[in-house]
């Protein structure tokens, strides 16, 4: 029998490796992409859209649910999972990440991090254990670690400070809820900047710390360049304990994600999919796809002939042109479903191919497909 916690590695190749985690709302199979469902909702996503995709799991803000609704108004609900009929594994943010990025008049101090709501100004608090308790009250299956993601371009000086400061925090986060108490699990999150050194001292401290359930490298893909990103990446990612889970945090575009479990990461969420979805942009297995395009006013052919989902399986380039360019809801929804495919099937095909052996030609033809990406 195995416990809420227990990570299994099925398959190496590599230092890629393929898995299985248990979580209180099921099994997660790894590597696995998540999609992000900001505030509980995956953006023109229903929940049977997500069981047809495959998705095994998605993201949820901490940030943005406890400004609207309210965490305590959704733990009277059940949670998050009875709240939007959810019912499969949730991964939340703590909402550090969202607090930078949202709010320029954020303060940070040894307590926490103040800052005011983008909805109406009003000013808050964020402690480590502000959000645990926040995050238990949604019944995040998987919370994450208050943390500051040290901007892109600090110095070494700050940016030495600002882990030790997530450190502290962790710490914090583990104390307000000690590993085992009930079916969270938590997540530590490994900052640094672009200096190994760094990167090597919030690595050492948080592993250090034997109690928590996987490992995060945040503090990547913002706004670095793509040389830059990985070599942080493939420096760090096998630092990170082998026997833990290790997510990657808001990366990132196919061949990053490629690139991610070639250097041995296990979890990855982006809004790439399900952004671009919008914006009619579509990856298909030949490579980008934008919609909009004259091209494809009279393509009856289906947007991904390797794609099996309900979008490509139903209709042709020429009907989701013509949703796109009419701005109908609808192009949301079939856009988001076909890109999320396509992400859950670059996965699944990373964990065929890892249980094959087969993983260095299975990169090779992603990085054929998106040569010298930059976005
Ligand atoms: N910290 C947190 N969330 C994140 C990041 C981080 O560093 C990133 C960085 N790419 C995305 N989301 N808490
Ligand atoms: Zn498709």
């Amino acid at each position: 029998m195995a416990n809420i916690g227990d990570f299994s590695i099925l398959a190496t190749d590599g230092a890629a490796r393929t898995g299985v985690l248990h979580t209180a709302h099921g099994v997660v199979q790894t590597p696995i992409f998540m999609p992000v469902g900001t505030v509980g909702s995956v953006k023109a996503i229903a929940p049977d859209d997500l069981e047809d995709i495959g998705a095994e799991i998605i993201l949820g803000n901490t940030y943005h649910l406890y400004l609207r609704p309210g965490d305590d108004l959704v733990a009277r609900r059940g949670g998050l999972h009875e709240f939007n009929a959810w019912r499969k594994p949730i991964l939340t943010d703590s909402g550090g990440f969202q607090v930078f990025s949202l709010n320029e008049l954020r303060k940070i101090e040894e307590e926490g991090v103040t800052f005011r709501s983008h909805l109406d100004g009003s000013k808050h608090l964020f402690t480590p254990e502000k959000v645990v308790s926040i995050q238990r009250n949604l019944n995040s299956d998987i919370m994450m670690v208050l943390d500051e993601c040290v901007p892109y371009g600090a110095d070494k000086a700050y940016t030495a400070r600002s882990l030790e400061l997530t450190t502290r925090w962790a710490r914090r986060c583990r104390d307000a809820y000690p590993q085992g108490s009930a079916g969270n699990l938590l997540f530590a999150i490994t900052q640094g900047g672009f200096f190994k050194d760094l990167r090597e001292r919030s690595i050492a401290q948080l592993t250090g710390m034997a109690d928590f359930d996987g490992f995060a490298l945040g503090g990547l893909s913002v706004g670095e360049s793509k040389p830059e990103m990985m070599e942080m990446l493939y420096h760090c990612a096998p630092l990170l304990p082998a026997e833990k889970p290790r997510y990657l945090m808001g990366v990132g575009t196919p061949l990053d994600i490629i690139n991610g479990i070639n250097a041995g990461i296990d979890m990855f969420d982006c809004v790439l999919p399900t952004r671009n979805a919008r914006n009619g942009t579509l990856y298909t297995s030949v490579g980008k796809v934008n919609i909009k395009r004259q091209e494809y006013a009279e393509d009856d052919g289906p947007l991904d002939p390797n794609c099996s989902c309900y979008t490509c399986r139903t209709f042709s380039r020429a009907y989701l042109r013509h949703l796109f360019q009419a701005k109908e809801i609808l192009s949301f929804r079939l856009n988001s479903i076909h890109n999320l495919t396509y992400f859950l099937d670059t996965v699944r095909g990373a964990r065929k191919a890892i249980a094959e052996g087969t993983f260095a030609s299975y990169m090779k033809q992603y990085e054929e497909i998106y040569p010298q990406e930059v976005v």
